[in-house]
């Protein structure tokens, strides 16, 4: 159960804090040092607690390995799961301190690129939640994703520098460091077993974060690796005067968790890549063995206590990697080690897009991993005696199944084969898995298929980041939707009662007002809180079509100078995205983005009637004060291709109207609010099979729609780039000559119609706050506390 914080203890431990700092008195720590104090004396009696053992209920422990945890920032969260925010309120009052200005000190701890790193973080909080004993591994990463400015309206990166040296709420954990080795090469023992004789060995160094679960006294860690040199001194090379080489060793093991890898959805196939998915997978893999083993139990008896889930592709390595201890360590035979093997990983697939499917050069992983590759290759010729009895002299399935093929080891295809489970994230992916990803493996094994729709944490994306509006469900219903977010249902006996829809509206705008605040403060952009808020918050990328939401804001500024007296309802657009640095034409569209949004803000024909602004350096913290404040929410994915999506369910929460394609999880929200609560638009899956079958020339479509071509024209003319005509053609060259491989175009018109009919129903403001509160009430299944519950049923606790 909650356990209670003692207000002596904390603020005794809030002492010991700034004498740390060598202050005299509290009052002379900065605003970042109350941040710092605040969260140490907080970690400091959260690991006091005596933890509560978990029941005698069998369940099998989680081991949820990813390479990006995005859990944004810790303080707030973990007072306010711990049910410990009002003491702390208090306590800090008391010493003339506004806690909430204390928690804004909070740099996001940024250890993820975007949805599949949030997922994760999400994830944890609901495993403590519901009670599903588990462990989140990863990577410890010195930089996090870089942080974004813009310069003349181009993308800058900058290294992101969170100190996880001193962030307070992580914990050493100097006794479970593990030694990793890499390279060098394989010979055979007496017995003929291959004997693996690595290059090198670095250590890795576990630092544990607390999960907390929503006031059920359970706290679960998040641990992650740091890589350092097992001898970071030699004192041969000081003793001989060489200073600066002997430290050398420490300096280059540090390099292995340096950096997050900024790539989203496109692999680079990099050495140091790989080399950090094996690191943290064979710390992971050592620390569950360690575990388990720890535990008195025998190690054939792994899965019954262990699964290990893998976050997409990046941890596929742990697979080999636990064969090989088996195998080599333990001595056991091939069939018993693949039998552990097999009944051990289980394997989530975030993406079909080809280029994001992690595939890598044999060399490197052969020269990086000599014996994993062996392992590889054995495992691929015993698969391809199953493929061969299954569709006998049938080379074509044979390439397409193969784990090892063509100079090439295939990620997914080693979960597949090796894994017990296999799921997408949205019930429309799911599908699309089958059907045009794995479908022989489907027709080997269609019991290892599965879907689990993502979800969100209420917690994060409902209670912290939009008090005012938990604040009247609470008066309306109790506080019991926080975990049980099906509860909300209950708003909808409320619907028709006038007082409850002013006071939703209110909050809605008092949440816009909050976001006018920010922007105006950090961009000197002054908007109107009258306007419809419409947001697109997604990682930069050409299937998210970023473009096609220019091209409608390009129409309505058309529009406007075409009939300068144009009755529209003010808009405000707000983006926030990063783009990978190596992706070019990612960068064009938010330099795109960023030109457009010059000319229009400062053109005073337009008035206050369309602005567009691209907030800088998108990130969870961002998120949670964009969220609350949506009107509208952009979902307008090429159909196919977004695998779920979850900024879509959080922004629906919040009462923010989607505009989308049936799209990932798209398709499921529109099922829950009903079609009159949801805009669609656009080609559906079959639509965009069937015209990409036919034939899809772009130059045609331009040469039938002249609004289409009179927008494009401008932008190719320079009139937004101060008369540069090259400024935007990566962009439009993939729009048009080279073939719009995302159907951008093909998707125009009705995009805008879609966008007519939200300004029609923002116009019928009762309509629109009716349709909006059904929103928040109807998306209750999109809590990450379902996600976790359909995960232990269909395969976590599943009986086989
Ligand atoms: C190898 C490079 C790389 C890096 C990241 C490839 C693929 C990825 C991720 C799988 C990209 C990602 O974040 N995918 C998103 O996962 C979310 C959680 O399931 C989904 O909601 C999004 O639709 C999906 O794009």
């Amino acid at each position: 159960m909650q356990v209670t914080l003692d207000k002596t203890q904390f603020l005794a431990a809030l002492k010991r804090q700034w004498q740390g700092f060598g202050l005299q008195q509290a009052q002379d720590m900065t605003p970042h040092q109350w941040w710092q104090a605040t969260s140490a004396a907080l970690s400091e009696q959260l690991n006091a607690q005596p933890q509560e053992q978990a029941g005698e209920t069998p369940l099998r422990h989680v081991n949820y390995l990813s390479m990006e945890f995005l859990i944004g920032r810790l303080t707030a969260n973990n007072l306010s799961n711990l049910g410990w925010y009002d003491t702390v309120c208090e306590a800090l009052k008391a010493e003339g301190v506004d806690l909430a200005d204390v928690l804004e000190q909070e740099v996001d701890p940024a250890l993820g690129n975007g949805g599949l790193g949030r997922l994760a973080a999400c994830f944890l909080d609901s495993m403590a939640t519901v009670g599903q004993p588990a462990i989140g591994y990863g990577l410890n990463y010195q930089y996090g994703l870089f942080r974004q400015s813009f310069q003349q309206g181009k993308q800058q990166e900058a290294p992101d520098v969170w100190h996880r040296e001193s962030y307070p709420w992580a914990n050493h954990n100097a006794a479970l460091a593990v030694d990793v080795s890499f390279g060098g090469k394989l010979s055979k023992d007496a017995a003929g077993r291959e004997q693996w004789q690595p290059a090198f060995t670095l250590r890795g160094e576990a630092w544990d974060l607390p999960v907390v679960g929503y006031q059920n006294g359970i706290t679960q860690p998040l641990r992650l690796w740091e890589a350092t040199s097992p001898e970071p001194f030699d004192l041969g090379l000081f003793n001989d005067g060489e200073f600066l080489k002997a430290e050398q060793s420490g300096i280059d093991a540090a390099k292995l968790t340096k950096v997050l890898y900024p790539n989203d959805n496109h692999l680079a196939g990099k050495r140091l890549r790989l080399m950090q998915q094996y690191f943290q997978c064979a710390c992971s893999v050592r620390d569950i063995l360690r575990r388990h083993h720890f535990l008195g139990r025998p190690v054939e008896a792994l899965p019954q206590f262990e699964v290990i889930q893998l976050n997409d592709t990046h941890p596929t390595i742990a697979i080999p990697e636990l064969l090989r201890i088996l195998l080599d360590e333990h001595q056991l035979e091939w069939e018993a080690a693949w039998d552990i093997v097999s009944k051990t990983f289980a394997y989530t697939n975030h993406t079909l897009m080809p280029e994001a499917l992690e595939c890598w050069d044999e060399k490197l992983v052969r020269s990086l991993l000599p014996r994993h590759f062996s392992l590889i290759k054995a495992m691929n010729a015993r698969f391809k005696k199953v493929v061969e009895a299954r569709w006998p002299g049938n080379s074509a399935v044979w390439q397409k199944l193969a784990i090892h093929h063509d100079k090439q080891v295939r990620m997914a295809n080693l979960c597949v084969v090796s894994g017990f489970a296999v799921n997408g994230v949205a019930a429309l992916h799911s599908d699309l898995v089958v059907k045009d990803l794995f479908t022989e493996y489907h027709q080997l094994w269609p019991e290892k298929f599965h879907n689990v729709t993502n979800g969100i944490t209420p917690r994060r994306w409902l209670k912290q980041c939009n008090p005012a509006l938990s604040a009247l469900i609470d008066s309306k219903l109790g506080t019991g939707w926080v975990t049980d977010l099906d509860a909300l249902r209950g708003l909808e006996a409320f619907l028709d009662e006038a007082d409850f829809q002013q006071q939703y509206q209110q909050i809605k705008r008092e949440n816009k007002d909050k976001l006018a605040h920010y922007v105006q403060q950090t961009m000197g952009i002054a908007l109107n809180p009258d306007a419809i808020f419409d947001v697109q918050i997604k990682r930069l990328h050409e299937y998210k079509r970023q473009h096609l939401n220019l091209l409608h804001i390009l129409s309505l500024y058309r529009q406007i100078r075409d009939n300068p007296q144009k009755d529209c309802v003010p808009r405000v657009f707000i983006f926030g995205a990063k783009a990978a640095p190596g992706y070019y034409l990612a960068k064009n569209i938010i330099y795109a983005i960023n030109k457009v949004a010059e000319k229009i803000n400062n053109d005073p024909l337009v008035g206050d009637r369309l602005k567009v602004v691209f907030i800088p350096d998108y990130k969870v913290s961002v998120a949670e004060l964009i969220i609350p404040a949506a009107d509208v929410s952009e979902q307008i994915s090429t159909a196919g291709k977004e695998a779920s999506g979850t900024g879509n369910m959080k922004l629906a929460l919040n009462g923010a109207m989607t505009i989308g394609t049936l799209d990932g999880a798209n398709v499921e929200i529109a099922e829950q609010v009903g079609e009159e609560n949801i805009v669609i638009f656009g080609l559906t899956v079959d639509g965009v099979k069937a015209l990409l079958k036919k034939g899809y020339d772009p130059l045609k479509l331009r040469k039938k729609d002249k609004h289409l071509d009179k927008i494009l024209k401008e932008l190719e003319k320079g009139f937004f780039s101060d008369g540069d005509k090259e400024a935007f053609r990566p962009m439009l060259d993939s729009l048009l000559a080279g073939g719009d491989h995302w159907l951008v175009l093909a998707d125009f018109a009705s995009y805008l119609e879609a966008q007519e009919k939200i300004e029609a129903l923002y116009r019928d403001a009762q309509q629109w706050t009716r349709s909006t509160i059904l929103n928040t009430a109807r998306v209750g299944m999109f809590s990450s506390d379902r996600s976790i519950r359909d995960y232990q049923q269909r395969i976590w606790q599943a009986k086989r």
